[in-house]
């Protein structure tokens, strides 16, 4: 999938929207490019001291990203790198958080951004994570991508006020 065709958001009045980020811990360098992404995306909102927590491995984000959405944060934004190996493990992993993380988002109706690199290597996982010299930064557009969603659901919750 390509990065080109995203919109350019312009998120306004979120700075006192409750945000969570949850993240994994596979593959550090990567990571922590697509934490310091997600943070900066959160501070440049006027998104100050939101929660972040780790789980083990990118097939741990739902259900942290669940209990999390039923506490009453306004968005979500789960982080993880998956990378392809040998084995099948690759695509029970990939399907078991992505069908897991949209089944949240939508019984929950609370967004979730979706920062989960799926790749088949590091050097793509290391291109889009928002390092010197990646060429795009999941984190910080996962966060954007939520806020801007947790901001839209904001208008329609009570459309008559
Ligand atoms: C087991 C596993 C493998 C092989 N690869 C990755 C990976 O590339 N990225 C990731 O986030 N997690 C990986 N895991 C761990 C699983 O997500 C999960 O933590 C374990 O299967 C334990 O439930």
């Amino acid at each position: 999938m390509s990065g080109k065709g995203a919109p350019e958001l312009t998120v306004r009045n979120c700075g006192d929207l409750r945000v969570a980020v949850v993240a994994a811990q596979w593959h550090t360098q990567v990571m922590d490019g697509l934490i310091a992404g997600a943070l900066r995306a959160l501070s440049e909102l006027g998104i100050d001291e939101p929660t972040l927590l780790r789980v083990p491995g990118s097939f741990e984000l739902p259900v942290v990203a669940k209990v999390l959405a039923g506490r009453g944060y306004d968005a979500v934004v789960a982080l993880g790198v998956v990378i392809r190996g040998g084995t099948p493990h690759f695509e029970y992993v990939c399907q078991g958080v992505t069908q897991g993380l949209t089944q949240v988002s939508v019984d929950t109706g609370v967004p979730i951004g979706f920062g989960v690199l799926t790749c088949d290597t590091e050097e793509q996982a290391l291109d889009r994570a928002g390092l010197p010299g990646s060429q795009e930064d999941k984190g910080h557009e996962a966060v954007t991508a939520a806020v801007a969603t947790a901001a839209t659901l904001r208008t329609v919750a009570e459309p008559w006020r």
